[in-house]
């Protein structure tokens, strides 16, 4: 690096006094009431709410404070104290609102009344629940089934995600994509490739015994600080902590538990990271197959001296198939071409092998840095072939472990929101409720994008999120989104989704995970899933924001009755009434997996529902768990080495979730008070020209006739490899061609965008 002085850092360790700090700006920001403190206690325990964040489980043997930074300022956003009541309209229209931050509209507070927009005054105004109802029935009524799209994201518990799904099967699609079709589904569909198993294989006791972690672009301190704990854990047992990341994320360099009195008065840290390896953006396939290599040496070596092999020959042989194949790949790989795709030294991949090596029990995390990109399957199944070379599948403190982002996103495919139509079991559905499922596959992201450009998709639904803003090619979307017949948010806060409404739109307010849901029957609980497949009770004990919310489940309910004909096995009110009822379905929809669900849900740290892959079970054509053979060693869709090219990862700040964003203090990566910034290595920037502190425009750099471009960012010199440069989601949205994804899943390519980088005038 040039000028070390220049280099702008973050600021670490992860937690300590700064996350704590973190918290009370938020507080402060959002005007939280101020009993939002005995909320936070009673979150992620049994009897009390499972946090409205991530989707990171909870420990059997759960603290005095069991959450993080991330999911207070989550709480504390939800319970803030502002309003945006209908007469918030009374001062603004909906086109004015479009010059609005992300940060601006939500901060206007919760949403409290239903409203319908008005396209003569571009307003939204109040509406009652009924006419609401009616309204976007008569409005759905009119379409035929596949020219309706019903988006969740990941939020809503399992009850009303399985009801959600119900509705949209009665009136006659799959038309169920989720935030996971721009986020895990590489997970869903390319772990599930090899080894048959949609999800991660670990629970929380592997945590526990494992002697290694190697984390492959997922960052912890940011998006699931709770890991943290455990890490800290791990390290004192002396386990091995190894990192692939282009970013130095502070989280897995050092940590100071801000739950421990000692570590924060006496600043004592953990470090995390033994060996943190800065590959290139999309540099992981090629990392890996240098370790593999460096492996399947160490055993060659180790069969040379008669000794134990390295290689877990056993498991190979009973467990998988298409080695031989993965063999011939890893002795064909070239040093010099897995230098230049990862970034890194061959030296250095022998570390990180011998790392691998030594330990016994290894876990590989995962998280965006893998799943986001055009290969991003490939980036999934060469993970899995590393960890199969020693059998770290489907054995105690070893396995695959992608960390899945909002709080319910893997239990709502669970239950049934999912677009592909033999996920879901369709005969049991017809039989419960007597009716004829749809057969046809239904759209996901990337084609629902697709049919709002064609036009064939003329009504949106959306349970929670703000899907016009995360999706990519985002401002071209916003013309089409306009042009439908319908749009109806579900939704929590006002958000930029909302300001592009369909010649009919809603927002549909609904109340939060903290607050009571008081129905016929009683207060009533709802239900998620972890990332660890864990299934916990949450019950919200707060004073709901307003008098005219409903919950998710009653807003869904209320629709799929105006909606649909008359069934007696479809019972909405009673259901609405009592949602044990519903579980009592989900039950008997998925008997497997939820086998005593109302008895079980309020165990301390969850019920398993069981992960077939965890017991070394392969649902995989053949039953066994496979090698893949990638065809390139990178996961990216371009040619990387074109002059003036550069790969664009779009990042996260530890002051944002997603699209809603906190405030402008991202200590992490070191940038304060702005968003508008280009992350580049000091040699990139002398190399094009440019200077610290230059305002520049970032131009996807493909031809396809589609000018995409995002100004107004500054140059910052920052650690971080040459060729990759680094920008905030969702502003960058603008840049990700839709068609920009991964080849199996459809997965947006978000962490590695082709684009070239133009000087503005200042
Ligand atoms: N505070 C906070 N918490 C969140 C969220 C949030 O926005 N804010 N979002 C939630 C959601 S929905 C999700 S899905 C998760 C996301 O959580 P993560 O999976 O951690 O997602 P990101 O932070 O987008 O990216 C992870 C890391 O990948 C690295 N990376 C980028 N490109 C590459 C690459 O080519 N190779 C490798 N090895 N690494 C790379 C990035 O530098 C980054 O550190 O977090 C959840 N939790
Ligand atoms: N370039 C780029 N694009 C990305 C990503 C990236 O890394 N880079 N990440 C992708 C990922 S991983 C994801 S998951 C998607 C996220 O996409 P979404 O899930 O669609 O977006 P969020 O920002 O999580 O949604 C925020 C909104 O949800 C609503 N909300 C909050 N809480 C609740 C609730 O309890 N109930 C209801 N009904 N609504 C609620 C609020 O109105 C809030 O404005 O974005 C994806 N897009
Ligand atoms: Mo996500």
């Amino acid at each position: 690096m040039s000028n070390e002085d220049d280099v702008v850092k973050g600021k670490g360790p992860a937690g300590g006094w700064g996350s704590l700090k973190g918290i009370a700006s938020v507080s402060v920001e959002s005007s939280a009431s101020p009993s939002a403190m005995d909320t936070l206690r009673r979150m992620n325990k049994p009897g009390g709410f499972m946090c409205n964040s991530c989707a990171w489980p909870k420990p059997k043997n759960y603290s005095a404070f069991e959450f993080c930074e991330n999911g207070a300022k989550s709480v504390m956003w939800e319970l803030t104290r502002d309003r945006c009541t209908p007469a918030f309209w009374d001062d603004h229209t909906v086109h004015g609102l479009r010059g609005w931050s992300d940060h601006e509209l939500e901060s206007t507070g919760r949403l409290t009344h239903p409203l319908r927009y008005n396209p003569d005054t571009d307003r939204y105004e109040e509406v009652d629940w009924p006419t609401a109802f009616e309204g976007i029935a008569g409005e759905l009524r009119q379409l035929s089934p596949e020219q309706a799209v019903f988006y969740a994201s990941g939020h809503a518990g399992l009850e009303a995600s399985y009801l959600y799904a119900l509705m949209a099967r009665l009136y006659g699609n799959n038309n169920l994509p989720q935030s996971s079709n721009m986020c895990h589904e590489t997970t869903s569909v390319g772990l599930k490739k090899v080894i048959g198993s949609p999800v991660g294989t670990i629970v929380w006791e592997d945590l526990e015994q494992a002697d290694a972690f190697f984390f492959f672009g997922q960052n912890p301190g940011t998006n699931s600080p709770r890991f943290l704990h455990p890490l800290k854990d791990a390290k004192k047992r002396g386990a091995s902590i190894v990192t692939f990341n282009p970013i130095i994320e502070q989280g897995l360099v050092a940590f100071v538990d801000p739950q421990s009195a000692i570590d924060m008065t006496t600043g004592r840290q953990t470090r995390i990271s033994d060996q943190y390896h800065q590959l290139s953006s999309g540099g992981d396939v090629a990392a890996i197959m240098g370790i593999c290599k460096h492996v399947i040496d160490a055993d060659k070596q180790a069969q040379n001296r008669g000794e134990k092999r390295i290689l877990d020959v056993e498991f190979i042989d009973q467990h998988t198939q298409g080695f031989d194949r993965f063999l011939d790949a890893i002795e064909a790989a070239d040093w010099g071409d897995i230098e230049s795709g990862s970034g890194l030294t061959r030296d250095a991949l022998k570390e990180a092998a011998d790392a691998y090596i030594r330990s016994e029990k290894v876990i590989g995390v995962y998280g965006m840095g893998l799943t986001q990109h055009t290969h991003g399957s490939v980036n999934v199944g060469m993970l899995v072939n590393l960890l199969m070379l020693r059998g770290n599948i489907g054995r105690p403190g070893a396995g695959v472990c992608p960390v899945r982002g909002h709080s319910n996103v893997q239990g709502q495919r669970t239950v049934g929101i999912a677009e592909k139509a033999d996920l879901v079991p369709m005969d049991r559905l017809r039989s419960l409720f007597d009716f004829d499922p749809p057969t046809e596959d239904g759209v996901n992201i990337v084609e629902m994008v697709e049919g709002l450009i064609d036009g064939s998709v003329k009504a949106s639904v959306c349970l929670g999120g703000n899907l016009l803003r995360a999706v990519p090619d985002q401002e071209r979307m916003e013309e089409h989104w306009a042009r439908q017949n319908l749009t109806v948010m579900i939704s929590t806060k006002l958000n930029r989704s909302h300001l592009y409404p369909g010649k009919a739109a809603y927002i549909l307010p609904c109340l939060g995970r903290a607050e009571v849901d008081q129905q016929a029957s009683g207060p009533q609980a709802i239900s998620t899933e972890d990332s660890f497949s864990m299934i916990s009770g949450s019950t919200g004990h707060r004073e709901p924001a307003s008098d005219h919310l409903k919950s998710e489940l009653a807003i869904v309910a209320g629709i799929a009755k105006a909606l649909l004909p008359v069934n007696p096995n479809v019972k909405w009110d009673e259901w609405t009434a009592d949602y044990s009822l519903v579980r009592d379905l989900i039950e008997q929809t998925y008997p497997d997996d939820f086998g005593d669900f109302n008895k079980r849900m309020f165990q301390p740290g969850g019920f398993y529902r069981g992960i077939a892959a965890h017991q070394r079970i392969w649902k995989t054509p053949g039953g066994k768990a496979h090698f893949t053979t990638p065809e390139k060693l990178t996961s990216l869709g371009f040619d990387a080495n074109k002059p003036g090219r550069y790969s664009l990862l779009t990042m996260r700040s530890n002051d944002q979730f997603n699209t809603t964003v906190y405030g402008y203090s991202d200590r992490f990566h070191g940038i304060e008070g702005t968003r508008d910034v280009l992350l580049m290595n000091p040699e990139d920037i002398k190399q094009a020209g440019l200077h610290k502190g230059d305002t520049v425009e970032l131009i996807t750099d493909l031809d396809d006739g589609v000018d995409r471009r995002l100004g107004g960012l500054v140059v910052t010199p920052y650690q971080i490899p040459v060729g990759t440069v680094a920008s905030y989601y969702p502003e960058c949205n603008v840049l990700v061609p839709v068609y920009h994804h991964d080849q199996l899943s459809k997965t947006p390519g978000s962490k590695s965008v082709p684009v070239r980088i133009e000087r503005q005038a200042a």
